[in-house]
């Protein structure tokens, strides 16, 4: 009898993602309630859909859903973001935001970094990275300019 070996394990490790996925997503829903609740944020403006997207962000970048960026995720996410970097000053980077020293940015750390006034590399690298996708968007034609145009 054939067997489906690789599509099923494909299929597998498929579901098992999405499980983990989920499961990362209610965490972080959770976190973000906290946040939405907390008197020191709630007047924040588009407090819920910045929060939204900071859970967006952390998923995409969080590449094997353990809840935290440790090195090898933000290395890969210098490298999608165009911007890659050493192993020293991934180091660096992460350490300017891991507040348990952990060596590896939690949710927590990473609302926290977006959210508060401190800067840091990361942040600022991400923001950068926000701009630049708002100003891809699609634009208009540009003006018309012909003969008669020219002074
Ligand atoms: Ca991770």
């Amino acid at each position: 009898m054939p067997t489906l070996g690789i599509d099923k394990n494909d299929h597998q490790a498929g579901k098992i993602r999405g499980k983990m996925l989920a499961t990362l997503g209610a965490t972080l829903d959770e976190i973000n309630k906290e946040y939405l609740e907390d008197e020191d944020w709630r007047e924040e403006e588009d407090i819920a859909e910045r929060l939204e997207n900071y859970k967006k962000q952390f998923m995409e970048y969080d590449n094997d859903q353990s809840g935290d960026l440790n090195i090898m995720d933000v290395k890969i996410m210098m490298e999608k973001l165009g911007q890659a970097k050493t192993h020293l000053e991934i180091k660096k980077m992460i350490a300017e935001v891991d507040t348990s020293n952990s060596g590896a940015i939690n949710y927590k750390d990473f609302v926290q970094m977006m959210l508060g006034k401190k800067s840091s590399v990361l942040k600022l690298i991400l923001i950068f990275e926000e701009k630049t996708k708002q100003q891809q968007k699609p634009q208009g034609l540009p003006p018309k300019r012909d003969l008669s145009s020219l002074p």
